[in-house]
């Protein structure tokens, strides 16, 4: 059978479960805005039903609903050139979720590492939502036939999952309805690392808050943070792949490129041989530099919470209207009876 067209598109989101933290901006966000007014339709979203498969206080997951959204618009989501919204808004997106999971079987299911990594030992203890939550995130992209995701490298595992979920949909009922989505990763700054172990990924609800900078701290706070950031006590070297088996190292020069938008090599070719009492500060002031101005905006956008409601409801509003006649059709071809 020969591939469908699809409209170029993308989709992505994050969830509220808690304050954003560099990784989410350096990793998402400033890729989505980078994606925005190009050659695809794009579509950014809240995913608060995605949020709860952990404990989530009810008045903290609105706020942290607002939040986010307030951290998109901050960093330049336009609502004129994307659609910006949140999830539960749009009940399709559990609808399709429902049929995704009996496309889905336990044993992609099982491999999932990032469920193995969040439920830990105390598995049983764990949601069931936490556990089907990427037939979920496939739900949420293939509902509008989402050609690419960005996404970080810890997310690639889900897109994957997300394109064996489309393969065998299309094959079980003999159609070729859902696009083979490709995921997006690239850049410097895919995986940024916590900031006291450089071997664990940078994480809004890790334990201790000096593990990552939050999208929100002040610039005494950033620096504090970058100064007792862990390192090791060699200076950078003079070539990238000095950087090997130096994973807090690598992290710190990764992070300076993807806020100065160079690669890595160009930092060290501007830093070898320094040590880290000139590095970090350099490192905090230009997080400084980029960060101040996005979060002087969302304390802004969050004093009118109304408005932020307002963006949200017509965001969803467009989603709508995209996501209404896929999963119509999606439910034809499974053979549900609507009269
Ligand atoms: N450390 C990271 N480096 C690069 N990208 C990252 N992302 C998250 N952390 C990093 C990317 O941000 C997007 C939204 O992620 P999410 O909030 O939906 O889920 P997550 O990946 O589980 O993020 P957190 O911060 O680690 O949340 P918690 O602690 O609540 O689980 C995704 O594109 C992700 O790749």
């Amino acid at each position: 059978m020969t591939q469908a067209t699809f409209t170029p598109r993308v989709f992505s989101g994050i969830k509220p479960s808690g304050g954003l933290q560099l990784g989410n901006y350096l990793g998402a966000i400033k890729r989505f805005v980078g994606m925005q007014g190009g050659d695809f339709e794009t579509i950014y979203c809240v995913v608060d039903m995605h949020a709860i498969t952990v404990w989530q206080d009810p008045a903290e997951l609105c706020n942290a609903t607002r939040e986010v959204a307030a951290g998109y618009l901050a960093s330049g989501i336009d609502p004129a050139q994307s659609i910006l919204f949140n999830q539960s808004q749009v009940s399709a997106h559990a609808e399709l979720g429902w049929i995704f999971n009996c496309v889905a079987r336990l044993g992609w299911m099982n491999r999932m590492t990032q469920f193995k990594d969040k439920a830990g030992k105390n598995a049983e203890k764990a949601s069931l939502g936490l556990y089907a939550y990427p037939a979920l995130m496939a739900a949420d992209i293939l509902l509008y036939h989402a050609t690419h995701v960005p996404v970080g490298e810890d997310q690639k595992q889900h897109v994957e999952l997300t394109r064996d979920i489309a393969n065998k949909f299309n094959h079980d009922y003999g159609t070729d309805f859902f696009p083979v989505t490709e995921p997006v990763i690239d850049g410097p700054a895919t995986r940024v690392m916590n900031l006291r172990d450089g071997t664990k990924k940078m994480s809004k609800s890790g334990e201790s808050d000096m593990e990552r900078i939050n999208m929100t701290d002040d610039a005494d706070t950033i620096a504090r943070k970058f100064k007792k950031a862990r390192t090791d006590p060699a200076p950078l070297p003079d070539t990238v792949a000095g950087l090997a088996d130096r994973p807090e190292a690598r992290n710190l020069v990764d992070i300076y490129a993807a806020l100065a938008d160079i690669t890595p090599a160009d930092v060290i070719a501007q830093y070898s041989g320094a040590g880290w009492g000139a590095f970090k500060p350099a490192l905090a002031d230009l997080a400084v530099e980029k960060l101040a101005p996005i979060s002087t905006e969302m304390a802004r956008l969050m004093a009118d919470p109304a408005e932020i409601d307002r963006t949200l409801a017509a965001g969803a509003e467009k989603a709508r209207t995209i996501a209404a006649p896929i999963l119509a059709k999606t439910y034809d071809i499974v053979g549900m009876l609507r009269s």
